[in-house]
């Protein structure tokens, strides 16, 4: 039996309902207010991010970002994170805590923890993401500190 890996889509959806909270944040200042429709300069930045530009693959050093600070982003494949480092000169390799998949040729990524799309024996399988799909906190899906390589395909790798 095929063991299927696992999936960004599992904390899509969650993302997907911190919309509606703040836009009910916002409503609770005074609907019928035209201040209701401003912003403040926190809620601002709670909305700027996290983002990851359209047909990258894109990395967060640590679990839900709250903006792309710590952000690392590819336009394509990358066999080995550890040439690729962060603001402060630490590499990417063994680090990446939450992904998005924004790629915008429908191709789907499959993010391994070995080198060169390989596995390990603590991941023996490498994590799937279809185009849209991010995944804030890979403690979820058992992939924290854990990815070191990661490749854009143009079938669905989640079976
Ligand atoms: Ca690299």
């Amino acid at each position: 039996m095929r063991i299927l890996p696992a999936a960004f889509a599992t904390l899509a959806l969650a993302c997907a309902l911190a919309v509606p909270a703040t836009a009910a944040q916002a409503a609770d200042a005074g609907p019928s207010s035209l201040a209701a429709t401003l912003v403040t300069g926190a809620d601002a930045a709670a909305l700027a991010g996290p983002s990851c530009p359209s047909g990258n693959f894109c990395v967060w050093r640590y679990t839900n970002p709250g903006s792309d600070v710590n952000r690392y982003n590819w336009s394509g494949s990358d066999g080995d994170y550890r040439n690729n480092y962060w603001g402060d000169g630490a590499t990417v390799d063994n680090t990446p805590s939450a992904v998005k998949n924004s790629s915008n040729q429908g191709n789907y990524v499959e993010v391994y923890a070995g080198y060169n799309y390989g596995n390990t024996s603590a991941h023996p399988y490498p994590i799937c993401g279809a185009p849209g799909d991010a995944t804030w906190d890979l403690r979820d899906l058992g992939f924290d500190n854990a990815a070191s390589s990661h490749r854009f395909v143009s079938y669905n790798c989640f079976g």
